[in-house]
């Protein structure tokens, strides 16, 4: 068994990105391919394979593929984007994870951004948000239902994405913003609460152990770190300002051998 993580170059055209809860400020490309090329290498030093798809320099959020696909154990899922200037993002994703799962794609009417998804063992978590619809949710619940996942559609306010609000940290564990989404919305699991000064924080991506951190965020790392977590801090400061977070830069699943299937 090993582990994948599908990644994207910074597009040049990433100033005219979507923003939805952010002001535009300026976005220094070469600080952010930097920022970038430090996150696929910590990725890689976790044993993550890397897949990095080309630039698509017309395509300004192209960088963020998580939003293009769900990535299950037997399926992936090809979503369909909220925003219609993300929707041609999804093909090239498609393509390249059609070497490692069946794929099974959204369709009109459904919208689902791949960041409103929070996997939890056999349970989906789905950020009802103003990119992912009832009938995404209704769309993700009928592809993978008949796999067995459970898929419960979560309401978020006063973010982008469930993923902004609340993310899986290893074992039954989520880090959570209460202020953007119920902390009582996962169930049975154990909820730990970012620090109230650092609203953005609950956006981290664990890699088998280790968990990848914004660094901006020492006061929640301490949360972390006082749990045992092995926390990786990374700077993601340019990407940050394109509403983007760390698990929006990947899709991470796990393939048995070492490479692409037949
Ligand atoms: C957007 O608004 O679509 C991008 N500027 C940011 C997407 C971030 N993706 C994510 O959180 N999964």
């Amino acid at each position: 068994m090993s582990r994948m993580a599908v990644t994207r170059a910074v597009s040049r055209s990433i100033a005219r990105c979507e923003l939805t809860h952010l002001a535009r400020q300026p976005i220094d490309l070469a600080r952010a391919r930097a920022q970038h090329e430090a996150y696929e290498e910590a990725l890689a030093g976790l044993g993550c394979t890397l897949l990095r798809l080309p630039e698509e320099a017309d395509l300004p959020d192209s960088v963020f593929v998580e939003d293009a696909a769900i990535v299950l154990d037997e399926v992936a899922v090809v979503t369909r984007p909220g925003a219609p200037s993300r929707r041609p993002e999804t093909a090239s994703v498609a393509d390249a994870l059609s070497a490692f799962r069946p794929l099974a794609v959204m369709a009109a009417p459904a919208t689902l951004d791949g960041g409103d998804v929070v996997r939890m063992g056999r349970t989906l978590y789905v950020g009802l948000s103003s990119r992912t619809s009832e009938a995404g949710i209704a769309a993700l619940r009928g592809i993978a239902a008949p796999f067995g996942y459970a898929v419960h559609g979560v309401p978020v306010t006063g973010c982008l994405h469930l993923k902004s609000a609340a993310t899986a940290i290893g074992g039954d564990t989520v880090l959570v913003n209460p202020d953007w989404v119920d902390r009582g919305a996962f169930g049975a699991a154990t909820v730990v609460e970012i620090d109230p000064a650092e609203p953005f924080a609950a956006n981290a991506l664990p890699i088998g152990g280790p968990v990848l951190f914004p660094a901006a965020f020492p006061r929640t790392r301490d949360r972390l770190a006082a749990r045992g977590l092995d926390v990786v801090p990374l700077d993601i400061s340019e990407l940050a300002k394109a509403e983007g977070a760390l698990t929006c830069c990947s899709l991470v699943f796990e393939v048995s051998g070492s490479g692409p299937g037949p």
